[in-house]
């Protein structure tokens, strides 16, 4: 409520924010988490709470007009097409020379993302957070990540007959033939419930395409793991619908909070004021490295030091697809959850997801999105003029990424006879280089703050998501943003509270 004073306030519910919710909420610390989309808790007129990806919605994209598909064209036709206006679920956000793909509402990237649950090769983790300790993270934090996450792995028997992994058969077939390691990947997606879905014993989910906008069954979102149980603990508000516009030094200490509330148009209906003793930016790398560069530049948080906006990354993502031969169909029913990967790290900088494409009809095609070893990042700067963040990342930046990929896939292209397709991001265009799903930096671990995430310049003001970690993480990254938000908000419980 606006004049309120709450001794811990949250801005964002993803993994940093449900982490730093819960923990504080057990350390007897009452929560205020701010979340500026939907709840999701509610069904639509379908009465399903989520859109199914064959068919978005006005439930699919935050305040766009018209959808932005990451796959944008098949067979030559575009995809999108016209939604009214409203508060969905998944953000294309668009900066000058990349779309950051992103998750809207009460558990953030968690309602929208694959689920894929990985941690790091441990000879990687040194390039991944440089500053952190690996024996504490391999022996504490990342697997406390995973069993608060709910991480579990698919039966290899069952995946060997399962008609909806036919697609990720071939894919190994491919890899293998052609020399490459194939591994499964760990999901939070239930995959007891996803066999009970192959064998028609309960409501679709990951089998009728669901994905993107959200599961709405089998997938263990935040909603259902570390969010579940900071309510229970009944010390954590959650306020969704409301967007945190300022932060500044509250003149009896602590920090003054303004927050916008917006209705599921977009539009700013009441604005609030909140006063807090701790304040952790938990709004994803791009949503608080966003806050921090306009917070530093206007004069709200001036002692911000000069790290803040930097070292932004894609974590190197790079989509392609491979067109099959007649007798490699990939299946008409293709599972949404990914659960296999080439890992061509240490020889190629390259580790791909073996990807679905759950259209519902046989495409014949292998599609595959990289995470690859790219060197550049980005930094976000604030526009007075514009009145906005904006980041300088560069579409020609993906070439390190696509040259990894291509360690892989001209490989196997060469050994199978077969070619790239060309119809999946426009008419003739190979590779999905316009956009990322990772996004990471922006408030980096040992620069921006410490190294437990305490921003300089501000004793009570903490970051605590993806914006910590320097543009990469050799596999998908919420594993490691849950470990460290786990580590981090250990260090400050135990000392600043
Ligand atoms: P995030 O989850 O983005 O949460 C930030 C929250 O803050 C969001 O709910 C925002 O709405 C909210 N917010 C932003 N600004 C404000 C503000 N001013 N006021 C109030 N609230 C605000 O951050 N990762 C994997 O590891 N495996 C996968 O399989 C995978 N698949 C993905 C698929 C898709 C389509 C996408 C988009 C992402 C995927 N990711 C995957 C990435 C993963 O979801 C992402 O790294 C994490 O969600 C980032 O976690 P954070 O806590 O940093």
């Amino acid at each position: 409520a606006d004049g309120a004073a709450v001794p811990a306030l949250v801005i964002g519910s993803g993994y940093g924010g449900s982490v730093a919710a819960l923990r504080l909420a057990e350390a007897g610390v009452d929560v205020h988490l701010i979340e500026m989309g939907k709840a999701w808790d509610t069904p639509g007129s379908d009465g399903k709470i989520f859109a199914n990806t064959t068919s978005p919605d006005i439930r699919s994209y935050w305040l766009r007009t018209k959808t932005k598909q990451p796959i944008s064209n098949f067979l030559g036709f575009p995809l999108d097409k016209n939604v009214p206006r409203h508060t969905g679920i998944l953000d294309a956000e668009e900066f000058g020379g990349i779309i950051v793909y992103q998750g809207r509402g009460v558990g953030g990237g968690s309602l929208v993302n694959g689920g894929m649950a990985v941690t790091p090769r441990r000879e990687n983790f040194g390039a991944v957070l440089p500053t952190v300790d690996a024996g504490e993270m391999y022996g504490t934090y990342y697997p406390r990540a995973n069993a608060g996450l709910g991480v579990n792995t698919i039966d290899p028997n069952w995946f060997e007959t399962a008609e909806c992994y036919q697609y990720a058969r071939v894919g190994r077939k491919h890899a293998q033939r052609s020399g490459f390691g194939f591994v499964f990947v760990p999901d939070v997606y239930d995959w007891d419930y996803m066999e009970k879905e192959q064998a028609g014993t309960v409501p679709k989910s990951a089998l009728a395409g669901e994905i993107l906008y959200g599961n709405n069954y089998g997938k263990k979102s935040l909603q259902q793991t570390y969010l579940a149980r900071a309510k229970a603990t009944g010390r954590v508000t959650i306020s969704p619908l409301h967007r945190v516009a300022s932060v500044t030094p509250a003149g009896g200490g602590g920090y003054t909070v303004t927050i916008d509330q917006i209705d599921t148009g977009g539009t700013t209906t009441a604005t609030k004021s909140v006063t807090a003793d701790k304040v952790f930016f938990a709004a994803g790398s791009v949503g608080t490295s966003k806050l921090l560069v306009k917070l530093k530049a206007t004069g709200a948080l001036p002692r911000l030091n000069g790290e803040v906006g930097k070292g932004w990354g894609d974590n190197g993502n790079v989509m392609c697809g491979r067109a099959n031969h007649m007798w490699d169909a990939t299946g008409k029913l293709q599972s949404s959850i990914p659960t296999a990967g080439i890992d061509n790290w240490a020889a190629g900088g390259a580790f791909a997801e073996v990807a679905p494409l759950p259209t519902g009809i046989e495409t014949y095609a292998s599609f595959y999105l990289s995470i690859t070893k790219n060197p550049h990042r980005a930094e976000f700067t604030w526009n007075a003029a514009a009145g906005r963040a904006e980041l300088n990342w560069q579409t020609a930046w993906k070439q390190p990424s696509i040259d990894a990929a291509k360690t892989i896939f001209d490989k196997i292209n060469a050994k199978e006879g077969t070619i790239y397709r060309t119809d999946l991001f426009g008419t003739y265009k190979i590779w999905g280089d316009h956009l990322t799903y990772h996004p990471l930096g922006g408030a980096v671990l040992g620069k921006a703050t410490d190294n437990y995430g305490r921003l300089a310049g501000y004793p009570g003001l903490y970051v605590i998501d993806g914006a910590l970690i320097p543009g990469n993480t050799s596999v998908n990254p919420f594993v490691t943003i849950t470990a460290l938000a786990e580590r981090n908000i250990e260090k400050v419980i135990a000392t600043d509270l």
